[in-house]
């Protein structure tokens, strides 16, 4: 549950403030709204408005709204950037920067007209600026650090103030070193719904953003320099299996949408369904102009939702179709052995290693399988089990559970779909077949391998255009 008691929670008692002399003239008077931390990676049930104009709000994996203020016209917001602890699935901890104890931050929600003022406090140790991606609003506002306002020094709090001119699916992010506060987790989701709440209406909304770190196994701490090549593929500072399930009641109209802050595009693919994508970047796609898919490509820095009837019971899986984003803790300079005999390499390694165990050599799924040791804080690179046994996925990747009769709030995991009798993919135990139809392996000319390591002393030498070492 939502833990509304911060340090500081700035009550109806009334703490001293030590910000409020800081802002605008216009809210000179006022104090500075509370601003709650969320303490928990769990999925936090909708925040459904009190005042003001209904409408259907959104849940965000592993994640949650920030609670706002009205104060006359105005929906007040409070984002502190801070460090913070996230848990990126269980057995693995991050030291992250984020907002309001989390990252990413406090997903954020407001109505189509609405002025909203967003104090932001930087309890970071370097300058910070926050930018409302895809927001139109006055220059100034726009939260690009000696561009259009003074960085926010350590310590401080500045105030954003602008009306949210259009319905639509927006993100915030630092603007102020930007590539390091990003690598360490800084961002968030930010929802602005229509006016009319039966216009785009859908009975569950998702919100999720997709986010990478690089963080060695056995540390905490993410580097900040890595451009392409991470290790840790998160939605919402979170890889599978710590990504919350989408939890869908059939007949259910499910949008889903997602914002890209990584440095690489993601085609996210979900089973058992086609979709529409209805939403973009710029705003909402007219119905006559939107476009069928199985899988929606997600360019740096782009938002996309999508929209579908769950008319379809089961466990439909949903992730990134790069096959390195559904893995954890990856290092990319592992050797392929595929169709290599590593007996006699394995015999000499063991006699310096005795526990030593070549694998890989038919492939690496049974890494999904086997409880390897690993340093503390570092998550195997495939993993999670379901009914059928282990999944062999990391990362991006989820499961969209529909069922029928869930009640309406109901995003709780129903565990895992029972299929209905004589629909799961069954062993064929009838006929075998007498002989092999065909060789053990095609032959492609050359001699079976064997992994043997070269003496570079001894190591044949090139012969201008020749390639005479095989
Ligand atoms: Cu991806």
């Amino acid at each position: 549950m939502t833990d509304l008691s911060r340090r500081g929670f700035l009550g109806a008692g009334g703490l001293a403030l030590a910000g409020a002399s800081m802002v605008s003239g216009r809210t000179q008077a006022a104090s500075l709204p509370e601003a709650p931390i969320m303490t928990e990676a769990t999925m936090q049930p909708p925040l459904y408005p009190k005042s003001g104009p209904d409408y259907q709000p959104v849940v965000t994996l592993n994640g949650w709204t920030l609670p706002w203020r009205q104060n006359g016209d105005w929906k007040e917001f409070h984002l502190v950037a801070e460090p913070v602890v996230r848990e990126l699935a269980p057995g693995m901890k991050a030291h992250l920067w984020g907002y309001n104890g989390q990252s990413p931050g406090p997903t954020i929600e407001a109505v189509q007209g609405d002025k909203v003022r967003i104090f932001v406090t930087n309890k970071l140790p370097e300058n910070t600026a926050v930018h409302w991606h895809g927001q139109l609003l006055p220059n100034g506002m726009d939260g690009v650090g000696g561009l259009t306002q003074p960085h926010i020094p350590p310590g401080k709090t500045f105030v954003y103030e602008f009306i949210c001119q259009k319905s639509g699916t927006f993100m915030y992010h630092p603007h102020s070193d930007e590539m390091v506060q990003m690598a360490m987790g800084m961002m968030g989701f930010f929802v602005v719904h229509p006016r009319d709440p039966a216009e785009r209406r859908v009975d569950r909304d998702f919100v999720f953003l997709l986010n990478a770190f690089d963080i060695e196994a056995g540390s905490y701490v993410p580097k900040v320099n890595t451009m392409l090549d991470f290790n840790l593929w998160c939605w919402n500072s979170r890889v599978f299996p710590g990504i919350d399930p989408l939890v869908v009641r059939q007949g259910d109209k499910v949008r889903v949408r997602f914002g890209n802050l990584t440095m690489t595009n993601h085609p996210i693919h979900m089973h058992g369904y086609d979709f529409k994508v209805t939403g973009t970047d710029g705003g909402w796609v007219p119905e006559a102009a939107q476009w069928p898919e199985v899988s929606v490509d997600v360019a740096v820095g782009q938002m996309r939702a999508f929209e579908f009837v769950a008319d379809a019971p089961g466990d439909w899986a949903i992730h990134c179709h790069k096959s390195h984003h559904t893995m954890n803790a990856m290092g990319h300079d592992v050797k392929t052995y595929i169709g290599v005999n590593m007996k006699r390499t394995a015999a000499a390694i063991k006699k310096v290693a005795p526990g030593y165990m070549p694998m890989g050599s038919a492939g690496m799924g049974e890494m999904g399988s086997m409880e390897m040791p690993l340093p503390d804080n570092t998550l195997p690179m495939m993993t999670g089990f379901a009914q059928f046994g282990p999944v062999e996925m990391g990362g991006m990747f989820s499961v969209v559970k529909v069922r029928p009769g869930l009640a309406v709030d109901d995003y709780k995991d129903p565990g895992w779909y029972k299929h209905p009798e004589g629909t799961v993919a069954y062993e064929w135990t009838g006929e075998q077949l007498a002989e092999p139809a065909r060789a053990p392996s095609p032959d492609s000319g050359v001699k079976a391998t064997e992994f043997r390591a070269i003496d570079p002393r001894k190591r044949p030498v090139r012969t201008a255009g020749g390639h005479d070492n095989h």
